[in-house]
């Protein structure tokens, strides 16, 4: 693990949605351009962007129609190049959203695969025959539906684990490995500093998907996956001095380690999401469930734990696949509450242990935008879940639908950052191509740069102390007083350097055990969401950091 991968901290940008520099309403390369000074004030010293390349446009960047070339939208690869260096100069990092899962349906390799079986680059996807003029097995879609699609030419059915418009790619095939390969050195070569990597645990699916079918959980971390992961790293990603995160749904802590332990020259991290789908049911995340935070602490201290010795963790609660930070793990009720909250969430989960992940917008506390109707939303897999649920499937009435889309849609995520108050929030002078959430008013970037107590002036300090302590890069982690069912509190220890962090997850106020005030009186308390700390209490949404 390199140093400068664990001193950092990554900002995740979702290009559509952060700066509009030309009033088309849609945000773009220069628009990120314009604003690189406004990372260096936050302390962030790497950028992740999500796709910019030319796409098919089902899934908001994630069907790449072509690897080497930007979408219009967002400027040309010169703006890349414009963007890469200012970057550099300023000393921040730049990863990209490797996407190799599937391609768009619209990449000219799947035109040509479609075309006839025998086409040569027919076996760089996954058609199988029909059986009795049905699907080859059963298994669907993330996006809702079967996850093969029938093709008229070929007379066959292709397999896309999300939309049909994201064929699988073949895996199996070497000549689709080496092209990945190259694509990826031709980006290093440009001097990008690393890759997030789509789905990159579900590249090698059992045969049983292919015959009888299953779950996406199933097609996670199969063996081959790790194959491909050791050859990508020794042809080409070994090479360079950059850093790898891989987004591995449905992946444990053990299998973890068999991708992010240093001696398996596989990845430096990954994306885990245990943390963020307790409140899934059967209906997956289409329901109306409220986390718990025993729950939360300790999936989290096990990750803590469990990667302590071999590996390293990324620490995120949000991206733009997820609502917002502040609604769903927070408390946007209030401005007070929301500030609060917004602050305890940031410090509980960015002293652990781990490179953080903050979402573009959260360090303002950005909150879920108020969807009514579907015709407000733009997001495939929102908009499929919503057919399936309502129209095909019965399970759900509008209403309900609604509300859990207002709650868990990736939309909430990907509504325009606010810069200001001014019109369009100061995002673009054109119609943004997605609602604004109305309370960018007072919930704005430039309101919180003037304000001193605000969410973003803390998240600053919060960023220079995790990049100033030690403690806080390379100290162990272990919870204290862990039956406490308000109050998460845990130590990170190096040497004889021992930092405190207490987090109280409620509205109310919660009384400090007797025990744990003894340790405290002993510290220094170097960071806290209050201005005055009550001897025994934490008030709402309270967080403290002590140096013992
Ligand atoms: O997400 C993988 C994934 O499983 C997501 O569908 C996510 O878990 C789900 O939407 C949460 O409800 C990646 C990208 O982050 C996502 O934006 C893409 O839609 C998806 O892969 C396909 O590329
Ligand atoms: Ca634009």
């Amino acid at each position: 693990m390199k140093n400068w991968v664990k001193n950092s901290v990554v900002y995740q940008i979702y290009p559509k949605s952060f700066y509009d520099s030309n009033g088309d309403g849609i945000g773009d390369l220069q628009g990120i351009i314009e604003k690189l000074d406004y990372f260096t004030y936050l302390g962030i010293n790497v950028i992740w962007l999500c796709p910019i390349y030319k796409s098919g446009g089902v899934d908001g960047g994630y069907d790449i129609a072509d690897y080497k070339a930007i979408e219009n939208q967002f400027g040309t690869i010169e703006d890349f190049d414009e963007l890469l260096a200012q970057a550099h100069k300023r000393d921040i990092r730049v990863i990209m959203d490797l996407v190799v899962n599937h391609t768009s349906d619209k990449h000219e390799f799947f035109i040509e695969s479609r075309k006839s079986i025998n086409n040569e680059k027919h076996d760089w996807y996954i058609w199988k025959d029909g059986k009795d003029y049905k699907e080859p097995s059963s298994i669907n879609s993330v996006f809702s539906g079967s996850a093969w699609e029938y093709d008229d030419d070929c007379k066959q059915y292709y397999l896309h684990l999300f939309a049909k418009g994201q064929p699988d790619l073949n895996w199996e095939n070497e000549k689709v490995r080496d092209y990945v390969y190259t694509t990826i050195k031709w980006w290093m070569d440009k001097g990008i500093d690393g890759f997030r990597m789509d789905v990159i645990t579900v590249l090698s699916k059992p045969d049983f998907i292919y015959t009888k079918g299953g779950s996406f959980e199933d097609c996670a971390n199969n063996p081959k996956l790790h194959n491909y992961l050791k050859e990508m790293n020794k042809k080409v990603i070994s090479k360079y001095d950059v850093m790898t995160v891989g987004e591995a749904p449905c992946t444990n802590i053990e299998e973890a380690k068999a991708l992010v332990a240093q001696d398996r020259d596989e990845l430096d991290m990954i994306f885990n999401f245990d943390h963020i789908t307790t409140e899934d049911n059967e209906y997956g995340k289409w329901n109306k469930n409220r986390y718990s935070m025993p729950k939360i602490r300790e999936i989290l201290a096990s990750w803590q734990k469990g990667l302590e010795e071999k590996g390293w963790n990324s620490l995120f609660w949000g991206n733009h696949d997820q609502p917002r930070l502040a609604s769903r793990f927070g408390d946007d009720s209030t401005k007070f509450l929301l500030e609060k909250s917004s602050k305890m969430l940031a410090t509980c989960l960015y002293c652990m242990k781990g490179t953080p992940y903050i979402f573009q917008g959260d360090e303002i506390g950005m909150t879920n935008v108020p969807i009514s109707s579907l015709e407000e939303c733009r997001d495939i897999e929102s908009i499929n879940a919503y057919n399936e649920f309502v129209n095909e499937k019965k399970i759900y009435d509008d209403s309900y639908m609604m509300d859990c889309i207002a709650l868990k849609g990736r939309d909430n995520a990907r509504t325009p950052i606010q810069w200001n108050s001014s019109l369009n929030a100061g995002f673009s002078k054109g119609k943004p191509w997605i609602k604004i959430n109305p309370n960018y008013l007072d919930l704005n970037i430039e309101n919180q740069i003037q304000d001193k107590q605000s969410i973003l002036q803390y998240y600053r300090k919060l960023i220079s102390l995790k990049k100033d302590l030690p403690v806080l890069i390379d100290g162990t982690f272990d919870l204290l007083d862990e039956n406490n069912d308000d109050l998460f509190t845990y130590k990170r220890t190096l040497n004889n350097h021992e930092i405190i962090v207490m987090c109280n997850y409620n509205k109310e106020s919660i009384s400090i055990p007797s025990s744990l005030i003894k340790q405290i009186n002993l510290g220094e308390l170097i960071l806290s969401n209050f201005e005055t700390n009550l001897e025994d209490k934490l008030q709402s949404y309270e967080s403290r950091v002590y140096l013992m």
